[in-house]
């Protein structure tokens, strides 16, 4: 691995030369594409007169280079593998680069790539280096015009950044696109697109008035595919004018589609490029889900254009400021168009099956990293979703309003600027006139805050008494830990249900809301007490009411009041996590039993608790669903100590059997009554409906019976969405058939690349006997490609990273398996291969035949020669734990 140094955020410094404007001109072939590149440059203030010029450069062939219009002889600048060094700059020049570069033959898919004939870029983090020489850092910030030149017939499509001012004819059957951005933006936000590509059209008119072109290209051929992706941008557009009074500021919004992506999507000024995954739908080839991920991208990527371009980062340690922002507006944006219960519950699943997993293992680190070897490492589920996490607590402690205020002085303050976290910080708290200097504490102390509360009842009193202990657990490079801001919003229910009125006991008379039910207590000390006066009866107290902030919390529950909350709580997300708690602990419970040997059994209480779920048709079907939908075995093994994976998944499927034989007639029941056979339509209501359905669904394939085989296979056949013919054909493999089914969607879908990633995925994740070797077999699928990260992550992320029963087979071969094909992508895609090596993050969780197994592998990635800084970090830190 090459020798490279840890980047440090304390180490920042600001640039010693700024860039006013960038003019560049793109020559594009497939192979051999020149990028001429004309820089207006400035040295900045405060930088001594001798500070030589270090452009950032890479992989690039150097072809002329002129300093105000004469040539550099060879001895006025030096390169290297990662720069190019001139010394002797005058204090204002213009600098002219011509290079080239090979995009056909660049599989890293950062830079100026190729797919499917087509010309991308993807430069954030630090991609422009690998198109051109340049300050390429996110504190450098030009004014862009953009040239492009290419074959006209194969090319007929060329767009970049801004607006499109001019165009012609060329020589040799070429012609020209000429476009200015206006706004100034560092490099990681330039795009170009060239190809053969078709557009969807429609506008928006803003709430000032100006109607704004929106456009999505893709391939010829998938233009029925995008109606969805073109209205959530419209809806998107609309929101955001609503909520935060944000306004599209140039003449078109453009999104093009490309099935070649390491990422979901990106926010390139104005012209947003996506993975195919989150644009092309239609009911036939998307489920729900894809769906509702195509609005929650389209959104995130158009908030961006106000929150990471308009305002960006100061430094990548700086990435929350914008990515944890922009989930948040995302987040809040499909709550909006949406149930905002389903969305806070899955948002939270997501949050602890994955983050919470990362908080606690080696790759742990603040949602504002303190250093870094490759940036490409840090596009977490830290950064991200505890970033939103972060970002939502600001709202729940200063009111929506408050937070509304904040973020009109951000803008105010900072439009046009790189910016740092606590810039966004101080905008919260000035506004509001608050102080939220402990509030830092969550940007920088790693690991999932632990909550331990008791509650004590005082008959005489009347009174009933919280007392709250809060612990940082240690972290990687983090031993000691202070204290955090922590808002721990709560309820006291009755015995009916009822919420009750909250008074304090240090709350003076004069304290306003008196018959406030709801609170948000404000944590600051390792250990505080709250005592809740004049209450008519001992409470049940609902706590961290909508995940008001991203910890882990024990309060002594017992089984009952578990139930009650799950059916009374009147807060959706305290109902549905009253249920999954009860879940957690009786599958822990269980996995003990298993473990000594005894046999799985689950408790008449439990069944009864779901049998009330399904027999209330008044309940909203999705949150049922969510209910029944029990907890998944990755996010167990957090919870327990030297695991044997592949026991913790057979006494999941156990208590599932059982469950299903327990409610039998009720799932049948609700399955038939929610199969009413209504033609599709992607609406709130369907949806929900749908959830339940194939949950029930999913339970009764869990029974031995002829009846539930035929179930399936006719939901199969007649299903007219892929949602319901993909939950059909899942459970039928699981169960160990479904041959003819897979046969017949392979044939029906061969053409279509985004479901094919379907059929891959779900014979990656299948509990059938077998997976690995037919996951293996299907490496050799014509239809599989070790360079599209789409099919990386269908076949063989999905196998290692959501397989659990069969990447932790005894034997060691699912670990093999994956270490031998991060080896394999290291050499063709680095940061689809540092991703898939997380793969191993837990290995001490595991039991010790297993952690050494893994741990074998582990040394075995480290040791290969060439190793890539991306996959090295990954590797050497996990082996670290
Ligand atoms: C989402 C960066 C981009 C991981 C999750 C995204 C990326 C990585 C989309 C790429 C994004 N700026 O908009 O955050
Ligand atoms: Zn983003």
């Amino acid at each position: 691995m090459t020798d490279r140094q840890a980047i440090r955020r304390l180490d920042y410094t600001a640039p010693a030369y700024l860039i006013d404007r960038v003019d560049l001109s793109f020559e594009l072939d497939e192979t051999d594409t020149r990028v001429s590149n004309r820089l207006v440059i400035k040295r900045n203030k405060g930088t001594a007169a001798d500070t030589p010029l270090v452009l950032h450069g890479e992989g690039l062939q150097l072809d002329s280079l002129k300093l105000d219009g004469a040539p550099l002889p060879a001895s006025a600048y030096q390169r290297d593998e990662h720069s190019l060094t001139i010394a002797a700059m005058p204090e204002e020049a213009i600098l002219e680069i011509v290079t080239r570069v090979n995009p056909a033959s660049n599989t890293s898919l950062m830079g100026l790539y190729v797919s499917g004939g087509n010309f991308f870029t993807q430069c954030e983090a630090e991609g422009f280096r690998k198109i051109t020489y340049y300050l390429d850092r996110p504190d450098v910030m030009a004014k862009f015009t953009t040239t492009l030149i290419a074959d006209r017939q194969k090319y007929p499509v060329l767009l970049s950044n801004g607006n499109r001012v001019g165009a012609g004819q060329m020589d040799r059957g070429r012609h020209w696109v000429k476009w200015v951005d206006p706004f100034r933006k560092p490099s990681y936000l330039f795009a170009l697109v060239a190809g053969k590509l078709v557009a969807m059209s429609d506008s928006h008119v803003t709430a000032s008035g100006r109607t704004v072109n929106v456009e999505v290209y893709v391939e010829p051929g998938n233009l029925d595919k995008c109606p969805h992706a073109v209205a959530a941008a419209k809806k998107a557009m609309q929101w955001d004018e609503e909520r935060f009074g944000l306004e599209y500021d140039l003449d078109t919004y453009m999104i093009v589609a490309v099935s070649d992506f390491n990422m979901g999507a990106m926010e390139n000024k104005g012209l947003n490029i996506f993975n195919t995954k989150y644009v092309l739908a239609k009911p036939d080839t998307a489920t729900d889900a894809d769906f509702d991920g195509i609005d929650s991208v389209v959104a995130h990527e158009y908030f961006h254009n106000w929150t990471g371009n308009r305002v960006t980062c100061r430094d990548w340690f700086q990435l929350s400021l914008k990515e944890g922002l922009t989930v948040y507006r995302d987040q809040e944006f499909s709550s909006d168009i949406g149930s905002r219960s389903v969305t806070r519950i899955q948002n939270v699943r997501a949050l602890r099956e994955y983050q919470f997993a990362e908080d606690a293992g080696p790759q742990a680190h603040p949602v504002r990293p303190d250093e870094y070897l490759e940036i490409n490492n840090f596009y977490t589920w830290t950064v991200y979703e505890k970033g939103s996490e972060v970002v939502r607590m600001y709202a729940t402690l200063l009111g929506r309003e408050g937070f509304r205020r904040g973020m009109d002085l951000y803008f105010k303050r900072h439009d046009g600027q790189a910016v740092t976290c606590d810039d966004f910080r101080a905008a919260m708290a000035d506004a509001n006139h608050v102080n939220l200097d402990q509030f830092a504490l969550w940007y920088s102390q790693a690991g999932t805050p632990h909550l331990d509360i008791e509650g004590e009842w005082h008959e005489a009193e009347r009174s009933f008494t919280l007392t709250v202990r809060q612990s940082i657990p240690p972290t990687p490079g983090q031993h000691d830990k202070d204290p955090m801001h922590i808002p721990l919003a709560l309820a006291l229910i009755d015995r009916r249900g009822q919420p009750l009125p909250l008074q304090l006991s240090t709350q003076s008379a004069g304290e306003a809301a008196g018959d406030a039910t709801e609170r948000i207590l404000e944590l600051r000390q390792d250990c505080e007490r709250f005592t809740f006066v004049n209450l008519p009866c001992h409470p049940v107290p609902s706590l961290l009411r909508d995940f008001s902030a991203p910890v882990t919390l024990a309060y002594p529950y017992s089984d009952d009041e578990l139930v009650f909350l799950m059916t009374h709580d009147d807060d959706a997300f305290a109902r549905w996590e009253a249920a999954n708690n009860y879940a957690v602990r009786l599958m822990c419970a269980q996995y003990a039993t298993a473990t000594r040997g005894e046999a799985v059994s689950v408790p008449e209480a439990f069944s009864a608790a779901f049998r009330t779920l399904l027999e209330k048709p008044e309940l909203d079907p999705a949150l049922v669903a969510l209910m029944l939908e029990l907890p998944r075995e990755n996010y167990l093994l957090e919870q327990l100590e030297e695991v044997d994976p592949v026991r913790l998944a057979q006494v999941c499927q156990q208590v599932r059997q059982q469950l299903a034989r327990a409610l039998r007639s009720q799932l049948l029941q609700r399955y038939q009554q929610l199969n009413d056979g209504q033609p599709y339509h992607y609406n709130g209501e369907q949806v929900a409906r749908r959830s339940l359905k194939n949950v029930c669904l999913d339970y009764l394939a869990e029974l031995d019976e002829g009846m539930t085989g035929d179930l399936l296979a006719r939901q199969y056949q007649k299903a007219d969405n892929m949602t319901d013919r993909l939950a059909a054909l899942r459970a039928l493999v699981n169960r160990g058939g479904g041959e003819a089914q897979l046969a017949d969607f392979a044939h029906t879908w061969q053409g279509d690349a985004l479901v094919m990633d379907k059929w891959f995925a779900l014979q990656a994740t299948s509990r059938r006997p077998g997976t690995l070797s037919r996951v293996q077999h299907l490496l050799e699928h014509p239809a599989f490609s070790l360079k599209n990260p789409n099919k990386v992550r269908a076949l063989i992320s999905a196998f290692c990273l959501q397989n659990p029963l069969h990447f932790h087979s005894a034997d060691g071969y699912g670990y093999a398996f994956a270490a031998d094909r991060i080896i394999e992508l290291d050499a063709i895609n680095p940061q689809i291969a540092a991703r898939l090596a997380t793969c191993f993050n837990r290995w001490t969780k595991v039991d010790l035949s297993r952690r050494a197994l893994m741990r074998a592998e582990l040394q075995r990635i480290k040791a290969c020669a060439g190793l890539s800084p991306d996959t090295f970090e990954i590797v050497s830190k996990a082996l670290a734990a």
